[in-house]
């Protein structure tokens, strides 16, 4: 991949005036300057990652009433039914509100739907349940804001229903007893960016506070939460970054048994823990329980309180993965090579790819892959033998894939999403259509510019300028994440040290030596096989990389992850 170096906007005077204000080195302002550090104001919102700093639940529209309706039925001792989705949000914030109700003595039941026979959401299987088991009360998590239908089902059957959800609201609300979601329209909730796991704790939190209980009994749950977060990737900003930073504590501290039983499985050590690993090891597992088979073990692992039970889930998870990640590469071949026996396809905008014999459950990760290697919008569509079709779509920066299929939508059963992910339904007979208008439309909206890969660079770092103070600096804008992430360096000029490494299981890894006034670091470039030839070349090298952040103790001890490489006659940034 050709990337386009770029670097983030940053107002000349803005960094100059943090400068000075703060008496730092440039580096640092501009970081500061890029991330809206202006004043001590906002230093100190930055450095308040303290746990007991979270707002309060009751800013959130309807938490006050469903608080108070939850305590009556507490009260009452009436069964509550935890409705929960099936990727890694709807099972954590399920997990949680559980684990809380339970340790209230309360009459808890969770429900997870089969993502194959039922889909995504509250389903009426669930709604069923709860009528059955006689509870009197649904609490919905990372769903329910657009369930109309379901809602209603709920109504007949003369249950009450609690919808806690981050999902964007559609024009109209469905009809349930209350709605807590910092996104429907009429909240003041001062911070949108919560997942769903994260409406669950503000839910327990709420209760917490209402029935004088120690916020404690809520927050003992944040590296539950935590997975909910990472895996929805919603900015690790606000709230976040405390939940997360407390969260990453306890996964530490082995609180969970659940998810120390998959972090074993992983064999990642434990006190090094970091976003990015969490997101490649233990996610995939948790979410490949609902992609390949039954999601509710998640649920079941994650609130389970014996070793051994978990031992034998965690061991279960990773099997599947390992079938989920088989079943991804074929499919993902698949679509290699019908993108390699189609011009037509390199010549448009966007790449829609469509089979009657993938597996649902991995369309969203072949679609990103896809997307990465392609640099494209792209979907990908699976159609059952009933000729309807299930579709995955992922977007490039610069382009809303959520507003486009909107548009389309005339051609579709149903779609949903946000701006970089969407998914919908379609009937096979209207295929031709929506593909012929989608085409239009991409090719409409996207110039050529932006079909160009970019790398944003936060600002220029020579080797010597990685010192102890910008370390600190580092650890203190830590946890990295979206919405804020780990900054990107440029160097020029560098000097590659020695013979440079392939390793890595699948030879796809680069290792080597640099050095630039007086210093020396390791580097290691990911998937960068292809850059080799510039390191042997001889020549000196422009490289763009972050610094690692899991390991920044001791300056001897960090390593340079390389994000692109250029030799100095191929520079265009
Ligand atoms: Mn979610």
């Amino acid at each position: 991949m050709n990337y386009h170096w770029n670097y983030k906007e940053t107002s000349k005077d803005v960094v100059e005036n943090i400068q000075s204000k703060f008496n730092l080195p440039k580096p640092i302002a501009v970081i500061m300057a890029q991330r809206g550090i202006k004043n001590k104001k906002n230093f100190n919102q930055y450095c308040d990652i303290s746990i007991n700093s979270l707002h309060d639940p009751f800013l959130m529209l309807n938490m006050k009433k469903s608080v108070e309706f939850i305590k009556t039925m507490i009260e009452k001792k009436e069964t509550i039914v935890i409705l929960g989705d099936f990727d890694v949000d709807g099972i954590t914030a399920t997990s949680i509100l559980f684990l809380f109700f339970k340790s209230l003595n309360v009459d808890v039941y969770y429900y997870i739907p089969n993502r194959f026979t039922e889909g995504h959401g509250i389903s009426k299987n669930g709604i069923d349940f709860s009528s059955k088991i006689g509870a009197k009360l649904i609490i919905t998590c990372d769903c329910g804001i657009s369930a109309f239908e379901e809602i209603k089902y709920a109504n007949t059957k003369n249950l009450h229903t609690i919808i806690t959800d981050h999902h964007n609201q559609k024009q109209k609300l469905p009809e349930a007893y209350s709605i807590i979601n910092p996104k429907q329209n009429s909240c003041n909730y001062p911070f949108k960016g919560l997942s769903g796991s994260g409406v669950a704790l503000k839910l327990a939190l709420g209760i917490c506070k209402s029935m004088g209980l120690d916020s404690s009994l809520a927050l003992q749950y944040t590296d539950i939460v935590t997975l909910g977060i990472i895996s929805d990737a919603v900015p690790i900003i606000d709230e976040n970054r405390a939940i997360i930073t407390d969260g990453l504590n306890k996964i530490k501290k082995e609180k969970n048994i659940g998810i120390t039983a998959l972090l074993n499985q992983c064999k990642i050590s434990k006190n090094r823990i970091t976003i990015d690993q969490l997101l490649y090891s233990i996610i995939p597992k948790i979410n490949s329980a609902g992609k390949v088979g039954d999601a509710a073990r998640g649920v079941k692992l994650i609130t389970s309180r014996n070793f051994i039970l978990a031992k034998n889930i965690a061991a279960d998870l990773n099997n599947e993965n390992i079938k989920r990640q088989s079943i991804t590469l074929s499919v993902f071949n698949d679509c290699i090579s019908k993108i390699k026996n189609d011009n037509s396809i390199n010549e448009r905008k966007a790449i829609i790819l469509s089979s009657n014999s993938w597996h649902d459950g991995v369309l969203g990760i072949v679609a990103s892959k896809i997307k990465e290697k392609y640099h494209k919008p792209s979907i990908i569509i699976n159609f059952k033998k009933n000729g309807i079709g299930t579709a995955s779509c992922r977007s490039i920066l610069g382009f809303n894939i959520y507003n486009a299929i909107e548009i389309c939508s005339k051609h579709l059963i149903s779609y949903g999403g946000h701006a970089m992910a969407t998914g919908f339904t379609i009937d096979s007979k209207n295929l031709k259509l929506f593909c012929a208008q989608f085409y239009t439309l991409t090719e409409k909206l996207i110039n050529k510019q932006k079909l160009k890969p970019k790398i944003y660079i936060d600002t220029k770092l020579n080797m010597i300028d990685i010192n102890s103070r910008l370390l600190k600096f580092l650890r203190f804008l830590s946890p990295f994440g979206p919405g804020n992430e780990n900054p990107v360096f440029l160097a020029r000029n560098i000097k590659v040290i020695g013979i440079p490494q392939i390793i890595g299981k699948n030879n796809d890894v680069i290792k080597f030596i640099i050095s630039g006034e007086k210093v020396m670091y390791e580097v290691i470039g990911l998937n960068m096989i292809e850059k080799y030839e510039y390191l042997i070349s001889g020549k000196k090298i422009d490289i763009v990389y972050e610094i690692k952040d899991n390991n920044l103790k001791t300056k001897s001890s960090i390593q340079l992850n390389l994000k692109d490489i250029k030799t100095r006659d191929n520079i265009h940034a």
